[in-house]
């Protein structure tokens, strides 16, 4: 029996997830958004399947404002609620997305309370802690998808800088989804070349501010709206590892119990994605500089928390 993958919030970003899901066969997708975008949504999923004989996938494709058609889901990958428009922050997003993801939790929780939660609504810290809180899930079943995105980010600035294969770019992005998130170019190789070996500290430090950076100067470019190709392919990674235990190693926002001296809070951190979940997180030896600006994300994630008083 094929996998099943729902989506909730079938807007930008949830229309490339669909398109992406089915591109790769990860499973039969259902798309649910608000009753008043019932029908579009359906026109999407509808527009979908009519593109599979040329994409050459088999999926079924379908689209509702039920929970009730989400019932088994293996994957719920969540996108409802409003994105960034130019000169907002994130955190501006806090109270109506709030509402919506408390929605949404109560819908997972009652009709696929076995899926893999991967949450992408902003602000991504505060919204991945609330839909733990009100689901009450195990922690495995809920990660956040942010540092996912922000390392490809950084991988993606540093080819284009150092014009390289991205391929041979790694690296990690730590920390909370926001201008305080935490690059590691100590950490960071191309082919196996220390990066700070191949880059000036100038070259470098642009780079991490590009990332820090890098959502707003797409909400900049877009006017209305924020990115949506990057961060449904970034899910997509994610959704994967879980499916098929691929274990790969993706930052992401994983609950900390102690891991990097941060205690009840989703942090973006290095962990291993596996058919149960988060199985693991990996914990980094920073330096003290690195911890100093770890910590500082932290602080702000803790504050953008305690206002959802969950
Ligand atoms: P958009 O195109 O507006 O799509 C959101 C969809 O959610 C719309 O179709 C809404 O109708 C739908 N929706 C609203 N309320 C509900 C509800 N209660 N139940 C079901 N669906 C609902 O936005 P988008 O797809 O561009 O972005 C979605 C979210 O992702 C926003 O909060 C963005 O800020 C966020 N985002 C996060 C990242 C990260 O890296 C974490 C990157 C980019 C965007």
């Amino acid at each position: 029996m094929r996998k099943k993958i729902a989506l909730i919030g079938g807007g930008q970003i949830g229309q490339i997830l669909a398109m992406l899901a089915a591109q790769k066969e990860m499973g039969d997708i259902v798309i649910l958004d608000i009753p008043e975008l019932e029908n579009p949504a359906k026109g999407k999923a509808l527009d979908l399947m009519e593109m599979a004989p040329h994409g050459n996938y088999d999926a079924n494709i379908t689209a509702t404002s039920d929970y009730k058609d989400i019932a088994g889901a293996d994957v719920v990958i969540i996108t409802a609620g409003r994105p960034r428009q130019a000169g907002m922050t994130r955190e501006d997003l806090l109270a109506i997305n709030l509402q919506i993801i408390t929605t949404v939790a109560n819908g997972v929780k009652q009709y696929a309370p076995k899926a893999f939660c991967i949450i992408v609504t902003n602000p991504l810290d505060a919204m991945v802690y609330a839909f733990y809180k009100i689901t009450g899930f195990p922690k495995g079943q809920v990660a956040g998808m942010a540092g996912t995105l922000d390392t490809a980010r950084w991988r993606a600035f540093i080819a284009m800088e150092l014009n390289v294969s991205v391929c041979d770019v790694a690296g990690t992005v730590l920390g909370g989804h926001g201008p305080d998130m935490v690059p590691l170019p100590r950490l960071t190789t191309v082919g196996g070349v220390p990066l700070t070996e191949i880059a000036t500290k100038e070259q470098i430090d642009k780079l991490a501010l590009r990332t820090r950076e890098a959502g707003t100067e797409i909400v900049k470019l877009f006017g209305k709206g924020s990115a949506f190709f990057s961060p449904a392919w970034s899910a997509i990674v994610m959704a994967e590892s879980y499916l098929k235990d691929k274990r790969r190693i993706l930052p992401c926002a994983a609950l900390c119990e102690g891991e990097y001296g941060v205690q009840g809070l989703f942090i973006g951190v290095p962990a291993m994605i596996s058919g149960r979940g988060v199985e693991k997180i990996y914990e980094i030896k920073l330096t003290e500089d690195e911890n100093a600006l770890l910590q500082k994300t932290v602080a702000g994630v803790t504050k953008t928390c305690e206002e959802t008083k969950l």
